[in-house]
Order: C-alpha cells, then structure tokens, then sequence
C-alpha cells in the first residue's frame, strides 16, 4: 500500500467529515465554525468581519539576507521591512524544500517532504485529485481563493493538478514551473471561477490571455507586473463585493490571495535596473537587486491598496520566499551576501538552502516589531490557515498552527523537523540541525545551531543519542529511502543550475 497515497485519501475523507467541527474553539470566532458547519454561506457578512482575509506572497529563490529586515545592506526593500516592523519576524522558518517544487507542494498540503508526492525532487508531478491542499481547506470553509503566479504544481491546463481544480476561485499567471522563469511571456493564463475579477462570463477551465507586446520576440510586457496588476484588481473585486453585499444575500466572503511571484528567480531580466543604475556592480547583479526592489514596490502598493479599500485591519499578510538563493549565469549569491551567515544555497538542505524570510503582519493581533524564534516550516502554514478560517485541520498533516505564535501566546513546537532532496536528508531537533544522506541515512553531520548558526562543526561524536534521535526520525518519517529520487524533468528553458555545495 502507498502509504503517501493512502494518507491522501484518509486526511481528504476526514476533513470532509470533521470541516466546521470546534477546532478554533479558543479563538473569537469560534462560533462561526458552528455557522459554517450549517453552511458555509450562512456565516454571510459576519465572516469578512471576524475572519481574518489572508494574502500570502511568496518570493522565489530569494535568500534568508536578501532583505533588509534580515540583514541585506544594498537591496532596498523598504515594504517588506515595513511589514515587518508592523508585525512580526520569525527567525528560524524553513521553506518546505530546498527547490520550488517539493517547497511549494509542502506549502500547499501541510505535509513535510516524506509525505508529499515529490519529495524533494523538482520533477514535474502535477497534483492529483485525492491531494488536499490549503486553498481547498480555505474555500471549503467558505473562503474566495486566488492564485496569481507560478503555481508549479500542474502544469497541464486540463489535468488534475491544474490550479483551478485544486481549490483556487481566480487564477492568473503562468502555471508551468519552467516556461513562467521568462518574465516577457508570449501570454498568461486567467481563471475566473465568477467573473467577478475579470468582468467576464464565469470560466470553466482557463483562458489564455495574449500580451502582444511580447509577441516575436518583444520585451514591452513584463509578466510580473501583470501579477501585481491583477493582486490590486483582485482586492478592488473584493472589496467593491464587501460594498455591495447584502445581509439578505450569501456573502461577502473572506478571501485568500496566494500571490506566487517569480522574483528573483533566473531568468535575470527587469524592465529596468534603477534604482541601481549608478552603482559599479556587474550588470546582472544590478538587475537581480532591481528585481527584488522591483517586487518590493509592489507589496507596498498592496498594502496601500488593501488600506485604501478598508481591508487592511482584518487581513494577515504574509511574506516568504520557496528556498534558498543560488548562482546563475553572471549572477553570484555572494555578491549581495544573500544567504547571509547561513551555509549552502538552493539545492542544499544546509540552512541556507532553507531558511527563509518569513514576516507575517496583521494588525492588532500581531504585535509590532515582534519576533518569534519558534523553528517552524511551510508544512505548518496549513493548519495556521484552517485555524484562522475556523476549520478542523485535516487528519494526518505533519504541520501544527502557528496562531498561538501570531498571537503571542505560548507556541507549541515541533518535535522534529525534516526535509529531503534527491542527494540528502536533514532532520532538525530543537536547537541541533543533522544532514544525512545515502540509503542507510548515514549522519554526515550534526550541527549546533545555537552555537554555530553556520553549521561548520560536526558534533555528532560529542552529542551522539541526539544524532541516533533525528536518524530516528528521518527513517520515521522519510519516504522510501532505499529508493532512487525521482530524476527532474528536462527543463524546457535554460535556466542556470545551483552550484553544488561543497562537502
Ligand atoms: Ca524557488
């Protein structure tokens, strides 16, 4: 029996049962779960008051120190360290992977990579059906979703794991994860579940959206700025529904924007390399630097967007990046120190192959300026969100919610935390950090994280049982380790690949 598979259908099957159950009983809204439970729609208008919206943005490749807030000295990026001193800041948060795709399906299910069906390979394996993901746990609560940007999990439009059948309402960008690393795309790709971001008919599956001025070859449409046109225009929908609801009709409904850009991933490529145009750097370092600036002005403009439109204090904004940066033609990740004092890059389980950004702001349950050093991964953001909608989580996940966190009261902590790549395995367990690797998950090495945040010096001989305990875990919760890694598909494109790490 495929244990992942068979644990797919068991979490689905249960939240079907247990969905609007008292999970968020210590929460203020706990009584709207009961609400939901009769109907979703029944909540109506109270839901988008009490409710918090959630908008989740998501950087690619970008590295722990790639923001200010984390320590970049010459990448401004005022929105994000605003969001930062407005909210909250979490030091030890790790991406679901080291690369986009098992990152990103870790993000979207709850599960850690020895759970999720691509483990930590990046190959090509679109969703299916039977995978629960969060943007269905949100709509299944009575959430609106939306998706702008690299979805990666289903790269065919018709197939199972296609966006707008795993649970997204509207969706706009490009879903292959390799033809949307072209930032001057030949077309986009739009679904619009109600027409009511778009303004036309309701879709049933989606429509391809030409932008001509990238048409043979040209540059004149740059696909990210069509991202964050679209976030705007989705919050102008939302909100134009909060003004128009009635109490006599189902709705307003609080939404879900996961906001996926491609920044700074390769390809390298801006409209424009201010505000760095007079800076004596090599030119593909100015572009990566305009790039993150770039994405940067955006989320600022969406912050200003969702205070212009009322929604700013009942919504929880979120800020990360999918892994670590990396090299790539004419491009360095130590030219801006993007991983700061972490070791290793995308690709690699060390920390900088992992620990990513993460800041989370909203407004009056946030405290500002917070910090919260709580090691925690993507695979919790799930049961965070079925916390907030006041939905049971579904059975089986490996992620625990980090509202107590959000909330600043005591945070549960995880009992072990783990990752797989195709060449290692790493396991964290409280403050000690183990990579492994081979088919017997041998300890290459144990790293004190308090003491060595750079994971220079094995410790495995000085704290032997906690090396046994997280080899322990990783043959616990690892996919079939014996088994080969999937090989990643043949990407479409050129792009450039992360240098491997030494060691
Ligand atoms: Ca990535």
């Amino acid at each position: 029996m495929n244990r992942t598979g068979d644990g797919r259908m068991r979490r689905r099957t249960f939240f079907k049962v247990a969905a609007g159950s008292a999970a968020a009983a210590a929460l203020p809204w706990a009584h709207l779960v009961r609400a939901a439970a009769a109907g979703a729609a029944a909540a109506g208008q109270a839901d988008a008051g009490r409710r918090p919206n959630i908008v989740f943005i998501l950087a690619d490749d970008l590295g722990y120190a790639d923001v200010g807030c984390y320590g970049q000295q010459r990448i401004k990026t005022p929105s994000i360290d605003r969001l930062a001193a407005e909210g909250m800041r979490f030091t030890d948060f790790y991406a679901g992977g080291c690369v986009c795709i098992p990152s990103r399906s870790c993000l979207m299910q709850g599960l850690h990579s020895g759970h999720t069906r691509h483990h930590g390979s990046n190959s090509h394996v679109p969703l299916e059906d039977s995978d629960l993901t969060v943007a269905e746990v949100l709509r299944d609560a009575g959430y609106t979703t939306a998706c702008l940007g690299k979805w990666a999990l289903g790269d065919d439009l018709q197939g199972p794991g296609a966006a707008h059948k795993q649970g997204w309402d509207y969706y706009f960008g490009e879903p292959n994860q390799t033809t949307v690393h072209s930032y001057y795309l030949p077309h986009m790709w739009e679904f619009d579940r109600d027409g009511s971001v778009s303004g036309l008919p309701p879709d049933k599956e989606m429509r391809k959206v030409p932008l001509p001025g990238n048409e043979g070859g040209g540059r004149k449409e740059y696909s990210h700025d069509k991202l964050a046109e679209k976030a705007l225009a989705y919050l102008d929908a939302r909100a134009a529904g909060l003004a128009t609801a009635s109490p006599l009709r189902a709705g307003p409904k609080p939404f879900f924007l996961y906001v996926p850009f491609t920044i700074p991933h390769a390809d390298f490529e801006a409209p424009s390399d201010e505000p760095y145009s007079r800076e004596d750097w090599p030119e593909t370092e100015r572009i990566y630097a305009a790039m993150i600036t770039r994405m940067d002005a955006d989320i600022g403009r969406i912050m200003a967007r969702l205070k212009e439109r009322g929604l700013d204090e009942n919504t929880l904004v979120i800020f990360t990046s999918d892994n670590g940066p990396t090299n790539g033609k004419d491009h360095k990740a130590a030219f801006f120190s993007s991983a700061g004092p972490l070791r290793g890059l995308k690709a690699s389980l060390y920390e900088g192959g992992i620990r990513v950004p993460f800041v989370a702001r909203w407004p009056g349950k946030v405290a500002p300026g917070a910090t919260c050093r709580t090691a925690l991964a993507f695979w919790d953001f799930l049961p965070t969100a079925a916390e907030l909608a006041g939905a049971a989580a579904p059975a089986n996940l490996d992620g625990i919610s980090f509202v107590p966190a959000l909330l600043g009261r005591p945070q549960p902590e995880h009992e072990f935390l783990y990752w797989e790549s195709p060449r290692q395995r790493a396991v964290r367990v409280g403050r000690f950090k183990a990579i492994l690797s081979g088919a017997d998950l041998k300890v290459e090495g144990l790293y004190d994280l308090a003491a060595d945040l750079g994971e220079q010096t094995d410790v495995a001989s000085a704290h032997a049982d906690i090396a046994q305990k997280a080899r322990a875990f990783a043959l616990a919760a690892g996919s079939r380790p014996a088994e080969p890694a999937l090989p990643d598909a043949a990407p479409r494109q050129t792009k450039p690949k992360a240098k491997a790490e030494k060691n």
